[in-house]
């Protein structure tokens, strides 16, 4: 039987749940507060709509010199890589165009079924980068 493994499923998952939900990336059964807060129509899917709002805002929040661009500081947990190819034309600014291009991208990945709407399977695997 699988009972004891079964529980101690449970109680990690139980943790998880009241571990504060801004670092705790994983299998969490309780909709998770970006999630109820990004699917603005309560459909338990975020549509691209819903998405770009989200791209918006994380975009505003980062923004933290109010310059309307990102630099490499604002950015700091963007690996080179990923620094580099969000920013297209390679002015070492990421400008709001660019990261909303560079989270459809993204958006694109994720969305594993291809039904333009990321359930909640799909976004576990978002939420993990998109601040
Ligand atoms: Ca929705
Ligand atoms: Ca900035
Ligand atoms: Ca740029």
């Amino acid at each position: 039987m699988h009972s004891r493994s079964t529980i101690a499923l449970f109680s990690w998952l139980l943790l998880l749940g009241t571990a504060g939900a801004d670092e705790a990336p994983g299998p969490v059964v309780p909709p998770p507060p970006e999630f109820a807060n990004a699917d603005g129509n309560q459909d338990q899917g975020v549509d691209r709509d819903e998405y770009g709002r989200i791209v918006i805002d994380r975009f505003d929040a980062r923004d933290l010199n109010r310059d309307g661009v990102l630099n490499r500081g604002e950015l700091r947990d963007f690996d080179s890589d990923r620094f580099l190819a969000a920013d297209k034309d390679g002015n070492s600014k990421v400008s709001r165009q660019e990261f909303i291009r560079f989270r459809f991208a993204d958006f694109e990945r994720l969305d594993v079924d291809r039904n333009n709407n990321l359930d909640r399977r799909e976004y576990e695997n978002w939420r993990i980068d998109l601040h």
